[in-house]
């Protein structure tokens, strides 16, 4: 930790999944080194955009028929949430439904067109990132 001119310390952790990027640079922990009472400041345009691969919904580095099961079971079964929804958001509409699943399906077995960008099989970031949707984490990306 430092400290900047003003006394405050400054958070020295990037956290999980911080590419460098600037998304982070109004994110400041403040804490007051005069007094017992701290305060924790985020900017309301903070949001977590790691790399993806779209459709990889079980973070294990290859979009394959697995992952149409991971999004089945999150979506009808219960199973777990999905880390990166972004992934999981195979066709990009912005959501989560049945045909995020049939979309990789279609995609891995009857010739239908690939996950919309970043795509199946480079890591990259969800260029309509004004839905809500999140990747709170996802492993197999830089
Ligand atoms: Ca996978
Ligand atoms: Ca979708
Ligand atoms: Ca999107």
């Amino acid at each position: 930790m430092q400290a900047d001119a003003a006394g405050y310390e400054i958070a020295g952790n990037d956290p999980p999944g911080y590419d460098g990027g600037d998304l982070f640079k109004n994110r400041v922990a403040f804490t007051e080194l005069s007094d017992i009472a701290f305060i924790t400041y985020v900017t309301s345009d903070v949001k977590r955009t790691p790399s993806f691969l779209r459709g990889e919904c079980n973070d294990d580095g290859t979009v394959d028929l697995s992952d149409a099961v991971c999004i089945f079971s999150w979506l009808f079964e219960g199973g777990d949430r999905p880390g990166c929804l972004d992934a999981a958001d195979t066709n990009d509409t912005d959501g989560h439904n049945l045909t995020d699943g049939i979309y990789l399906l279609a995609w891995l077995f009857q010739g239908g067109g690939p996950p919309p960008a970043p795509g199946p099989t480079r890591c990259g970031i969800d260029p309509t990132d004004e839905d809500g949707i999140d990747c709170l984490s996802y492993n197999q990306c830089p």
